[in-house]
């Protein structure tokens, strides 16, 4: 098993190329926000310690239900993943760990944990799967997995939860998330009420199986693959299986799982006011789940749900630590590249929201001032944050570029000449 890093050579030797400009550029930046009353060693501080988990299935090239066409060099297991999780974390460091879906990354838990510390890295929160039928199981999921009409199927896709929480204890997570397919495609198909009577009894099951210190993350999604209705459609019902189960559960937000114009960021705030927001799956889209890059269609809407995740946090609510996840699907691009310029593009909205300025904007709010009080965030979103985020990434050992870094690295070269090319495959959409 050999670790396939970036050789610190390249990255000082690019960092060198960049190092005047940036100081310059933070230089600049920093009086600017001076002159406003903003210390930005206290934002660059805060930026370095935010951090957002890589998906190990988003380094692989994704598909649609049309075609998979793969790319060159992709990782054929879970440890080949882990090593381009590593090289991003690398390069951006703000990537220090991997959300594993299982089966797809079913190994030896002791070869997994000792992989990962060899990477600096950790990991995430568990994914199930009960979407797709694995190869040796009894029953299928064609009809529905935890809400489906036959025992014995549910029985089997709780065992299969419990068996992801049992992994990811041995790994060092401390949570899982759920997200199933169930749902139907002609009106009649399911009755809505026994069926998600069905998928409570069966969460409650898992939800019992939780180690104290872990929680269950529920993930709604409007459609697909069911297309007439599915059992977790919202954030409603999403909420009403959160308080359901228990103080363990959270909703988890899916920022592609709505539907178009939903206002996103006010569904963050409910969840967040009645204790229920347990992360995100950060990625955007134009039409419906597209798993576009996080950032890469609407970056606004990213940073006003940043700015409610920033509101809360100087608020100090309690238990407030919503998971930060990205969940994409890479067609066109190289996925490490997609996913550096992602974990990129979710610092920006954070630094941004930490640029508002809460008090005035308060202030308008309560004198009515709609104008000024849209300003206010305007006024933040608009900072080019740049060199905050350069700035944090090279304190702590990353690339002033990581794009260009990489690319000057060669990696995809070598590890092509390594992996052979996957033949076929299929459809990635998660
Ligand atoms: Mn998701």
């Amino acid at each position: 098993m050999s670790n396939i890093r970036i050789a610190a050579g390249i990255v000082a030797a690019e960092n060198d190329r960049r190092a005047a400009a940036l100081d310059a550029d933070y230089a600049a930046l920093g009086e600017k926000l001076a002159r406003g009353g903003v210390d930005i060693g206290a934002i660059t501080d805060k930026v370095s310690e935010f951090f957002v988990a890589v998906p190990s299935w988003g380094v692989g090239t994704g598909g649609t239900r049309f075609a998979r066409f793969p790319g060159q060099g992709e990782p054929r297991h879970i440890f080949d993943k882990l090593d381009d999780c590593g090289v991003i974390q690398q390069l951006t460091r703000a990537t220090p760990t991997v959300s594993l879906h299982i089966p797809w990354d079913k190994a030896d838990p002791n070869e997994l944990k000792a992989k990962a510390e060899t990477l600096g890295l950790g990991f995430d929160a568990m994914n199930s799967n009960t979407f797709s039928d694995a190869a040796d199981q009894a029953h299928s999921y064609k009809y529905g997995s935890l809400s489906h009409v036959d025992a014995a199927t549910r029985a089997q896709a709780v065992d299969h939860n419990i068996e992801c929480i049992e992994l990811g204890a041995a790994l060092g997570s401390k949570a899982l998330t759920v997200w199933v397919g169930d749902g139907s495609n002609f009106p009649g198909q399911t009755n809505f009420t026994k069926s998600f009577e069905r998928y409570l009894a069966a969460m409650a099951e898992i939800y019992k199986a939780l180690p104290e210190d872990w929680r269950l993350f529920s993930e709604h999604k409007m459609y697909e693959p069911a297309f007439y209705s599915t059992v977790v459609q919202d954030w409603g019902t999403n909420y009403l299986i959160a308080q359901t189960l228990g103080p363990k559960a959270q909703c988890l937000v899916d920022l592609g799982h709505h539907a178009p114009n939903t206002n996103i960021e006010m569904i963050v705030a409910r969840l967040i006011q009645f204790g229920k927001l347990g992360g995100f799956h950060f990625n955007d889209s134009k039409y419906g789940d597209d798993d576009l890059d996080a950032g890469s269609i609407e970056p606004y809407r990213l940073f006003l749900v940043f700015n409610e995740l920033v509101d809360a946090e100087y608020r100090g609510v309690k238990g407030f630590h919503p998971a930060h996840m990205i969940d994409q699907s890479h067609n066109v691009t190289d996925p490490i590249e997609s996913l550096i310029s992602s974990a990129n593009e979710i610092r920006r909205a954070y630094a941004q929201a930490l640029l508002v300025d809460r008090a005035a904007l308060s202030g308008y709010q309560d004198g009515n001032d709609a104008l000024m009080a849209t300003e206010t965030l305007k006024r933040a979103y608009r900072t080019d944050v740049e060199p905050i985020l350069a700035e944090a990434r090279r304190r702590a050992g990353g690339a002033i570029d990581p794009v260009a870094t990489y690319r000057a690295s060669g990696y995809r070269a070598k590890v092509s000449a390594e992996r052979p090319a996957v033949k076929g495959g299929s459809g990635g959409i998660v």
